[in-house]
């Protein structure tokens, strides 16, 4: 039962603003998941999958609008337009309240309202942070029932009087007395607003059912909002997988990556080591909240229960992993399906079957020039379905290394480490890439950068962001902070990629966990610390030492033209610059001349 007063009020309010037919509070338990799951079913909504090929799964298809964060209509709301900073859109808060509070006016009319409590990290922990759902979306429930930790058990914590974030989310599609009710309601585009008040801990959302637009506890209040909550209260909110390793011998070390979207962040999250005695464990596969302990170590938890993966490119070959977490209990979005009733997308298998229903709910047959799967197609499973997930899981995990990567075909070597942290933000700050062929885009060949793949995760000003980064300093002492390296699977010659990836990348990272111990394994280039290949582990790995020279190459003058290309990307702060970062690319440029 819910007793707290703000959260009784605000559900009040919002009943009287938003007008829906009857209210659901969410439990959190299966039989009510199951109801709900039963109802979208029999109501056409979702289609239950084979249950003898894909034991309690529905499959969703969105409307062909609605089909992905929408970050132009995703705004951070402040009273002052520099508390946004220079890359975030910015609406003051003054002038955006009335327009959404007009849309959301009668918005659930027709529709049902649940109250979704939810935790983001385990309950009770005292990193984890509460928020309260309110959404007229059954979809929305069913998925924040497998990616958070739900009802009772957290209401229980919002009546002994916790905080929590209230998030407002409605499709935006009220219906009249005799209205049919689309298949996946939404607003059109210059109607969605995915607005976050970082200043009140308030996101509200509308006119999109999809993913991150929606389900308000991981992009909206695990990056954006958490990252201004962080800000204030000393921690990090970063987009980041967490990942645990134990060597050969035994020991034990955890890892934390950040990685632009289209780098294989899910797979490496999900590795299968493919050297012998090293053992990798998933814990997260994309948000990571770390904090400094008393010990002065920085610790992280995964504020997640599941994972909303991209389906198309997950096969047994490249993350054998997923495809077992996929395997029951999910929900997928924009997959294609088979006649007996399962799932495909793009390389599920090498050959697509003669038949599907593509995402759209129309026949295509093999050789068809459309793509039956949507290339944004997700699934939603628990993080337990994964066979690799770790026991400790839920517990905070202390971290040796912070990896920063991208996609560079060229310039940047297979992994260096930074000098120190300072020096580390400076590689964050520099992360992104390259504009292929495979985007749309008259830039092909330059850098889009993703400072620590948080570009359009944070909540607020950029140049404050690095700045709360350095003052992790502060916190402790640099022997104790994790080490940070770049590491880049993706460089190429003329025959295509240098590096073979997916499980041989644990070559990458037990050299890293090498030198989190200090090892002399290393050589020193004027970007920071290299393999030296007598310590590098290329064990029974077909790769030219021509290969592996050019993987590992500092080559100066294409690195003059990437310090210039750093200097007109940093045009971005304008006279916010931090210190550190004129600082860093000041001594970059010193070590090549
Ligand atoms: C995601 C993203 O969905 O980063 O995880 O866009
Ligand atoms: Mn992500």
């Amino acid at each position: 039962m819910i007793k707290n007063k703000i959260l009784r009020d605000w559900i009040e309010e919002i009943n009287t603003l938003c007008q829906p037919k009857e209210i659901v509070i969410w439990h959190g338990n299966e039989e009510q998941y199951q109801t709900i799951a039963d109802q979208e079913v029999s109501s056409g909504k979702a289609i239950r999958l084979n249950p003898e090929l894909r034991p309690n799964s529905l499959l969703y298809r969105s409307d062909p609008s609605d089909v992905a964060r929408v970050e132009k209509r995703t705004f951070i709301s402040t009273k002052k337009e520099e508390n946004a900073g220079p890359t975030n859109n910015w609406i003051s808060s003054d002038e955006l309240k009335p327009i959404m509070l007009d849309l959301y006016s009668g918005s659930m009319r027709g529709r049902t309202m649940y109250v979704i409590p939810f935790s983001m990290g385990p309950v009770g922990l005292e990193m984890s942070r509460l928020g309260v759902e309110i959404t007229d979306s059954a979809y929305v429930a069913l998925n924040m029932q497998i990616m958070t930790r739900t009802g009772d058990e957290v209401t229980e914590l919002i009546n002994n009087g916790q905080s929590f974030v209230k998030c407002l989310h409605s499709v935006g599609y009220p219906l009249q007395a005799g209205m049919e009710d689309p298949k996946w309601p939404c607003a059109p585009i210059e109607k969605k607003y995915i607005s976050h008040f970082p200043e009140e801990n308030m996101i509200w959302s509308y006119g999109s059912g999809y993913g991150g637009n929606a389900l308000l506890g991981k992009k909206c209040l695990a990056l954006r909002i958490a990252s201004s909550m962080a800000q204030k209260e000393g921690w990090l909110a970063e987009h980041m997988l967490i990942l645990k390793l134990t060597n050969p011998e035994n020991e034990v070390k955890y890892i934390t990556g950040a990685f632009p979207s289209a780098c294989g962040k899910t797979n490496l999250a999900m590795i299968n080591p493919s050297i012998d005695g090293w053992k990798a464990e998933t814990i997260g596969d994309d948000i990571a909240w770390m904090h400094i302990k008393d010990d002065g170590k920085m610790y992280a938890i995964n504020p997640e229960a599941g994972f909303f993966g991209v389906a198309p490119g997950t096969s047994k070959k490249s993350n054998p992993n997923a495809i077992a977490a996929v395997s029951k209990d999910t929900i997928f979005t924009n997959v294609a399906l088979t006649d007996d009733g399962d799932v495909w997308w793009k390389d599920l298998s090498k050959e697509a079957p003669d038949h599907l229903i593509d995402w759209h709910g129309n026949d295509w047959y093999k050789g068809d020039e459309s793509r039956p799967d949507h290339p944004n197609a997700r699934f939603t499973s628990p993080l337990t379905n994964c066979p690799i997930l770790a026991e400790n899981y839920e517990e905070p995990v202390p971290i040796s290394a912070i990896l920063f990567g991208g996609r560079r075909p060229t310039t940047i070597p297979l992994v260096h480490q930074s000098f120190d942290f300072e020096h580390g933000i400076f590689l964050g700050s520099i992360m992104g890439s390259e504009i292929t062929a495979a985007t749309i885009d008259e830039n092909i060949g330059k850098v889009r950068r993703d400072p620590f793949a948080m570009l359009p995760f944070i909540g607020y000003n950029i140049s404050d962001y690095i700045n709360h980064w350095q003052s992790m300093k502060e916190k402790t002492t640099e022997d104790l902070l994790p080490k940070i390296f770049y590491v880049n699977w993706f460089r190429k010659d003329e025959d295509g990629f240098l590096w073979p990836g997916f499980g041989d990348n644990i070559r990458v990272l037990k050299w890293i966990l090498e030198r989190t111990e200090n090892k002399e394994n290393y050589q020193t280039s004027p970007i920071g610390y290299l393999p030296s290949l007598d310590y590098f582990d290329l064990s029974n790995l077909d790769i030219s030492q021509d290969k592996i020279d050019e993987l590992l190459k500092v080559d100066k003058d294409v690195w003059l033209d990437e310090i210039k290309s750093i200097e007109n990307y940093y045009h971005i702060y304008g006279d916010h610059l931090p210190r550190v970062l004129k600082k860093e690319l000041s001594n970059l440029k010193k070590r090549f001349i």
